[in-house]
């Protein structure tokens, strides 16, 4: 056990997390990976560092744990969905501080996650109940259309939003009647090693495990393992590719959410104002780290120089600094190579020549030297340039200029990603039409980041494969049994 001091808390982490495999932390024959508070440097604890040993054992356990979970009704498991939100409702403000230290994001965004993870829970728990098959009676007997659950399934999740991609992956999975084993992201597995605790108490065995350590060792192990039914992802395309191709491989069912480069359009009926401060929330939001940060700002000329104007002077009044300070808006980045990718990308941008016009600067915090701290950073650029098109993952967006609808519906879709979208504008016709055009699989008006509870989430093209979030997802996590029973058989 250790105490680590976070401003006005104390927070006690072990010293050591094991794998939670079978309802128990089981002790790493592979050695350990240290978790590095991103922002200070320091060694919070030691995580597992799983191989296929562990992963073994943890497919094992839930193919055991199915065979009853599977068998419950559907009550029983909402019941259980339940009483895992009401413990992690519980258990907010300390999980949001160990994310916080293991992320180092700013403390006072953690709210959001952790109401959206625990309506997630509480969402599937009902959803279940009213997922029925269908049925109706054949002159010689019954039909009957129903959804079985589809065995083990392998989920691997990134390091940015640990416990809203938890919630995300289990809730449905676990509602539908499967079991589980995910692999938590190398830089951001404290805060679900601390929810296993919590879900030790409340599941049964084998229910749900989680193998920490590297993608290509632990992740690699369970993608490829032969008892597993699912592969669900998040992360980066080029991992997302890989999965894709061994569920084509394999035939096996495959969820994919994969990054974005989200297009956000103003029209210029806004109110200035509004229209800034919703941009700026926006872009700065998991310091930038998000898959659907509207990163590619489209500005209608005849409002162009002042929102700009506007969104500078925003930009330069953003709090950047310690993460455990709750008036920080931006602090920082995940480890070393993303604040590596970042300004590499602020670099390539000036190079191609994109005009700087706010941050760009790698920023130090007294205390958390070790952080990649990077000012929020705002380029004027064409949609072409690299900056424009490929995701950067920080805190930075480009701002492009439009005065005809039908070319900016056009360029906001011209680009490889399709996960979000966004429009700004007081014409509800205007709004709904640009809306239909966009190729994005969420369009949000004038609030960007709009998440409701039940809301389907995923990609249009190389943004990802399948839906989480909304109802939909119950469908990712079952499969269609049609029996056709003839009751009238002649006399024996
Ligand atoms: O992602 P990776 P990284 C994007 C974002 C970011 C970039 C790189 O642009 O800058 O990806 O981030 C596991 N087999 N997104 O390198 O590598 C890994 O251990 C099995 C967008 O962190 O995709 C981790 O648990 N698993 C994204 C998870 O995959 C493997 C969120 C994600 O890591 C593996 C994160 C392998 N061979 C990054 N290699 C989003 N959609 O929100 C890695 N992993």
């Amino acid at each position: 056990m250790q105490t680590i001091k976070a401003n006005t808390n104390e927070i006690t982490l072990d010293s050591q997390y094991g794998s939670f495999i079978n309802g128990e932390f089981v002790e790493s024959a592979n050695g350990y990976i240290d978790a590095i508070n991103p922002a200070t440097g320091a060694v919070l604890s030691k995580i597992a560092r799983g191989n296929k040993e562990d992963v073994d054992l943890a497919v094992k356990a839930a193919n055991e744990a199915f065979k009853t979970w599977s068998t419950l009704s559907v009550e029983e498991r909402a019941a259980y969905l339940h009483k895992v939100a009401d413990a992690l409702e519980e258990n907010t403000a300390r999980l949001s501080m160990i994310e916080c230290l293991d992320t180092g994001r700013p403390i006072n965004e953690f709210g959001l996650d952790y109401d959206i993870a625990v309506k997630q829970f509480r969402y599937f728990a009902s959803a279940i109940l009213t997922y029925e098959g269908t049925s109706r009676p054949l002159p010689n007997g019954q039909l009957i259309v129903q959804k079985d659950p589809l065995g083990v399934c392998a989920q691997i999740i990134p390091w940015n939003v640990p416990m809203i991609m938890v919630s995300f992956k289990l809730a449905p999975a676990l509602a539908a009647g499967n079991t589980i084993v995910m692999k938590p992201a190398e830089d951001a597995s404290l805060s679900t090693l601390e929810f296993a605790k919590i879900l030790k108490d409340i599941l049964p065995k084998g229910v749900v495990n989680f193998v920490t350590g590297y993608g290509i060792e632990a992740g690699d192990a369970l993608i490829n393992h032969k008892d597993v039914h699912k592969l669900s992802f998040t992360g980066s395309v080029g991992v997302g590719r890989l999965v894709g191709k061994i569920a084509g491989e394999r035939l096996l069912p495959v969820t994919l959410e994969l990054g974005g480069k989200s297009p956000h359009i103003v029209f210029p009926d806004v109110n200035i104002d509004d229209a800034v401060e919703n941009t700026t929330l926006g872009y700065c939001l998991f310091n930038g780290q998000s898959c659907i940060l509207g990163s590619r700002l489209f500005v209608h000329d005849d409002i162009y120089d002042e929102f700009v104007e506007k969104l500078v002077a925003r930009a330069k009044e953003v709090k950047v600094g310690d993460p455990t300070d709750p008036s920080t808006r931006v602090s920082a980045l995940i480890n070393e190579k993303q604040g590596k990718r970042v300004l590499g990308y602020i670099d390539i941008a000036k190079e191609e020549g994109a005009k700087l016009l706010a941050g760009g600067n790698r920023v130090t915090v007294p205390n958390n030297e070790h952080g990649y701290f990077i000012e929020p950073t705002i380029f004027e650029a064409t949609n072409e340039m690299r900056i424009a098109q490929e995701e950067i993952f920080g805190p930075v967006i480009t701002v492009m200029r439009w005065n005809d609808v039908d070319t900016v519906i056009k360029e906001a879709n011209d680009v490889e990603y399709g996960l979000a979208a966004g429009i700004m504008t007081n014409d509800f016709k205007a709004a709904l039409d640009t809306a239909q055009k966009m190729q994005a699989g969420s369009v949000w008006i004038n609030q960007y980041f709009n998440f409701q509870t039940g809301a389907p989430f995923g990609g249009y093209k190389d943004s990802g494969v399948g839906r989480e979030y909304g109802k939909e997802a119950l469908s990712e996590y079952t499969q269609t049994k049609t029996i056709a029973a003839n009751f009238n058989l002649p006399p024996a």
